[in-house]
């Protein structure tokens, strides 16, 4: 889709770039102390490093910081709590692909972590990372009454309510017909859920008004399934290469996605007409959004 071309402030290509080399920094710190400390296996600590920094977008760090950003606050407080959101991310994904999920081969252009390290030592990589993020965050600098809003908000995002969830109902739903408001809930709470959560807990620890919290949570939440529906259309469209991981599995598997529901052209229309809704819930925002707007522009034209 085409955005009327604006004077832009925030020229996003720099701001992402900026924004994963200090999450990039801060996971690599994390892994260093995973090591020094001696107490966690050196096979666990390969298998959790191995994908971490196998150089995923950082997106969920990259929304939190800007939504933090658009609330009015600079500090790097949040930056462990928004790398922590990378742990959980990755830890999805490790279990996402395993066999007796979508038993993917690729991710981020290497092997999988099972397909490296094989299925146990992938399982509880993504196990070691969930917990860890948890670990991470109850060291963020603030508040302890934001601290526990925002394990709360982790909590309700990637449990049974959540991402979690939005997991099982997929794969319970594979290879049978899909009613419109069950795709919806898959999407919304498979991917939705985190993404969300990522935006609001940038506007909880920047303690944002309970106005601004309403309009961030709405920007999320149109943005959440944009990004699913988005990835949806580019397994059917994008190349390998570009992916990092392998096309046309979600018809191969027989999988329920906004293209097989409502074909390729409805799809790409339904993102758009999210992502404008999610400028529209910014529109009380003054210029700190910008990153924010320029996120939500660039899921659509995102090629990986
Ligand atoms: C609890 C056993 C158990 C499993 C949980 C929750 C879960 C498994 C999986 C999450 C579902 C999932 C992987 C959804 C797809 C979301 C998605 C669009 C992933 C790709 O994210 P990007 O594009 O990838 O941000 P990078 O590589 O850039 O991080």
């Amino acid at each position: 889709m085409q955005f009327k071309k604006e004077p832009q402030t925030v020229d996003i290509d720099i701001y992402l770039k900026k924004k994963r080399k200090l999450v990039d920094g801060f996971l690599r710190s994390y892994l260093f102390s995973l090591k020094r400390n001696n107490s966690c296996p050196k096979y666990l600590y390969k298998a959790m490093a191995y994908s971490l920094l196998a150089g995923g977008k950082r997106l969920r760090p990259v929304f939190a910081i800007a939504s933090y950003e658009a609330a009015g606050r600079k500090s790097k407080n949040i930056l462990p709590v928004a790398a922590a959101l990378e742990l959980i991310h990755t830890y999805s994904l490790i279990h996402d692909d395993l066999p007796a999920m979508d038993n993917d081969d690729f991710r981020r252009n290497k092997p999988t972590n099972h397909r490296v390290f094989g299925q146990a030592v992938a399982i509880l990589a993504g196990d070691a990372l969930l917990t860890d993020a948890f670990g991470i965050i109850a060291k963020a600098l603030t508040k302890s009454e934001i601290l526990i809003n925002i394990i709360r908000e982790l909590v309700f995002a990637c449990g049974s309510g959540g991402m979690v969830g939005g997991q099982t109902a997929d794969i319970v739903f594979e290879d049978r017909k899909i009613r419109k408001k069950e795709l919806l809930y898959v999407h919304t709470h498979k991917t939705g859920s985190l993404i969300r959560a990522s935006v609001r807990i940038g506007a909880i620890m920047a303690e944002a008004s309970p106005a601004a919290l309403r309009s961030i949570t709405k920007y999320g939440e149109k943005i959440g399934l944009a990004y699913q529906i988005v990835d949806d259309v580019l397994n059917v469209v994008g190349t390998k290469e570009e992916l990092g991981k392998s096309t046309g599995t979600d018809s191969a598997r027989g999988k329920n996605t906004y293209p097989s529901v409502f074909g390729l052209e409805e799809s790409q229309r339904k993102a758009e007409s999210l992502v404008k809704d999610s400028l529209k819930s910014l529109e009380k925002f003054d210029k700190k959004a910008e990153p924010l707007r320029e996120i939500a522009k660039y899921i659509l034209s995102r090629r990986n």
